[in-house]
């Protein structure tokens, strides 16, 4: 449809009010909620991860078109139905590891994982391993996202892993991590099931790791 084309094009230049018109005009033309997400906003959200892994774009482009992204979302993830809520890919609860601070790199890939169609419960900051185990619990999660920026807290990654292991919680949920200090190699070490070094990537590690093409 060519309105959801469209509204595809301005979120990838980042165009939050152009977005948000567009959505109350598809929803008045009877265009479902589910509808908006899967054809408009999530298409130009993966251009947006695209032109980000290629170096084609930088930080504040990524966070200025996810912020557009939000202005759609925002009006129409209320409306979903239960039914098209339950299309979601799955659910993501992301984190930075307990004694970590820095969030810059988790918003973005949490922003990345909400526009591809990943439900994401943020933890925010400094999340202790219970803290992931019981919202893993809560939300039914399908995936656990760490964040860490310091070679400090990179250990908490694999406390995090034991915590969801003895909670016997360790087979059901996914675990990917991430961070500029953190390798495939730490993440192979410490038995987490994937490693992105970008928000893009990690979109296509998170629907790889269920399955999803
Ligand atoms: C901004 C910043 C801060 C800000 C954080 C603000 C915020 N809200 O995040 C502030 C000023 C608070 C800060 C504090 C500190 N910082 Co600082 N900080 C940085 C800095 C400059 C940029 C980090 C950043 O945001 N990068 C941009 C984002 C987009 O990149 P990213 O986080 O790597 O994320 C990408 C990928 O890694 C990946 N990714 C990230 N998370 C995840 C998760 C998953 C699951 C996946 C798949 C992928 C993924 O995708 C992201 C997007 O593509 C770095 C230096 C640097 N150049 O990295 C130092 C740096 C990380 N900080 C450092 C230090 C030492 C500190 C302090 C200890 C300083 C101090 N003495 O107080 C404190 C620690 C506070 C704490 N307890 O956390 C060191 C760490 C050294 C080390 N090896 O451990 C660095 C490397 C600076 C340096 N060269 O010394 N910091």
């Amino acid at each position: 449809m060519a309105i959801l084309q469209e509204m595809a094009d301005v979120l990838v230049v980042g165009n939050a009010n152009k977005v948000k018109e567009l959505t109350e005009k598809a929803l008045a033309e009877g265009i479902t909620p589910g509808n908006i997400i899967r054809e408009g906003l999530i298409p130009g959200m993966a251009v947006v991860g695209e032109r980000f892994k290629k170096n084609e774009i930088y930080v504040p482009e990524v966070l200025i078109a996810a912020r557009a992204m939000q202005a759609g979302l925002g009006i129409v993830k209320p409306m979903l139905s239960e039914a098209e809520a339950a299309q979601r890919l799955g659910t993501v609860c992301i984190g930075t590891v307990k004694g970590d601070l820095h969030d810059i790199g988790k918003n973005l890939v949490a922003m990345m994982l909400e526009g591809a169609g990943f439900e994401v419960i943020d933890l925010g900051v400094d999340v202790v391993p219970d803290r992931f185990v019981q919202a893993v619990k809560e939300h039914s999660a399908t995936h656990v996202a760490l964040s860490a920026l310091l070679t400090t807290t990179m250990v908490t990654m694999k406390e995090t892993i034991e915590a969801l292991a003895d909670a016997g919680l360790r087979d059901s949920v996914k675990v990917m991590v991430g961070g500029a200090p953190v390798t495939q190699s730490f993440a192979d070490d410490i038995g987490a099931d994937g490693y992105a070094p970008d928000s893009g990537t990690a979109v296509d590690v998170a629907k790889e790791l269920i399955g999803v093409a």
